[in-house]
């Protein structure tokens, strides 16, 4: 074989080793560094933490290197919606979320009863974020959180906090935190709860004396019932609808492109479209707060009107695309069982 042509064989198959090295976790100790000791003489002056415990927790948590990439784009911001309705919206996930209700039937009643929330909501939101327990989540969540606390300059502050409470997390619940897996955002259990969330809103449904919402799933329909009930959850309220717009009223220059209104949180109330001439079915008061959303579809758009409850969904996950996906995966699950979602 001529020599150019082994060199380049030699190169071609000692390339994916060598980007192999460089997607290795580097051997950082957080723990050492200016950032990591300023986060370990807060939680200790904060939370009287143990130093040593905190530096050996620390030293042990490893750079993810391809996390960093991952945080940079989501999907919920990447993808249309038809793209995005694609990944939850099935029949594999609508059939094992049907398996979840029913093996976990008494469960959801006594949740639905006690939070007021949905067990169609419920089911959907863990089905979406898990498929139902399924995919919890890779990472340790001490690399995970250690690599966006230290190495993410945008969300530092954010993930140095999360990274706290997962350590007071541990110290409370007496779990190693050096076992715990989870999302690369250090997302935990059925409905990837991040810590501050698990700390505050986690309830210990099945009584047996812990707060368990990454291995019981007892514990985890409980905990999402009461998340959405502490973020105003009404029950039995709607949470969206369709509706018709003329598509020559609709466009940028319609005389309805004031109604689609920025960010997530209503800024205007049902009155208002009313007064629009929008005319939704739902029996709500006027001043009941709603935001006018509008989806891609593969053949071109919908527009919804969305309620409290919708906007109670995405206090869970960020992202109307994310409410929307929760909400029909919600009444597929609840058309499947016979009953109005
Ligand atoms: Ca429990």
């Amino acid at each position: 074989m001529p020599l150019r042509l082994i060199a380049e064989r030699c190169l071609r198959s000692a390339l994916p080793i060598l980007f192999g090295l460089l997607a290795m976790p580097a051997q950082a100790n957080y723990g050492q560094t200016p950032e990591g000791k300023a986060f370990i003489d807060d939680m200790v002056s904060r939370h009287a933490f143990d130093q040593t415990t905190l530096e050996q927790w620390l030293a042990g948590a490893q750079q993810q290197p391809d996390i960093l990439e991952s945080i940079s784009r989501p999907a919920e911001k990447r993808l249309a919606w038809y793209e995005y309705r694609r990944i939850f919206i099935k029949p594999s996930r609508i059939e094992k979320g049907r398996a979840f209700l029913d093996a976990h039937a008494a469960t959801f009643e006594r949740a639905e009863k006690e939070f007021g929330v949905s067990r169609y909501i419920v089911a959907a939101v863990i089905g979406v974020e898990t498929q139902y327990g399924e995919y919890t989540g890779r990472y340790r969540v001490i690399d995970a959180l250690s690599t966006l606390a230290f190495d993410y300059p945008p969300r530092s502050r954010f993930f140095r906090r999360q990274l706290g409470e997962f350590f007071l997390l541990a110290r409370e619940q007496d779990i190693d935190p050096s076992v715990v897996k989870g999302s690369y955002a250090g997302a935990m259990g059925y409905g990837q709860f991040i810590p501050s969330s698990y700390r505050h809103y986690a309830v210990d449904f099945d009584k047996d004396g812990q707060a368990d919402i990454v291995t019981n799933p007892v514990d985890a329909i409980g905990s999402v019932a009461n998340y959405f009930a502490r973020h105003r959850w009404q029950a039995g309220a709607p949470v969206a609808e369709q509706i018709e717009l003329a598509d020559k009223d609709s466009g940028i220059d319609g005389k309805h492109s004031g109604l689609f209104t920025e960010g997530l949180k209503p800024t205007l109330t049902l009155g208002d479209y009313r007064k629009a001439g929008i005319a939704p079915q739902v029996k709500l008061d006027d001043n009941t707060p709603a935001r006018l959303i509008r989806l891609e579809t593969e053949q071109g758009h919908q527009d919804w009107l969305t309620y409290p409850n919708f906007y109670a969904i995405t206090r869970y996950n960020h992202s109307h695309l994310y409410a929307m996906a929760v909400l029909e995966l919600s009444r597929a699950l609840a058309a499947d069982a016979g009953q109005a979602g």
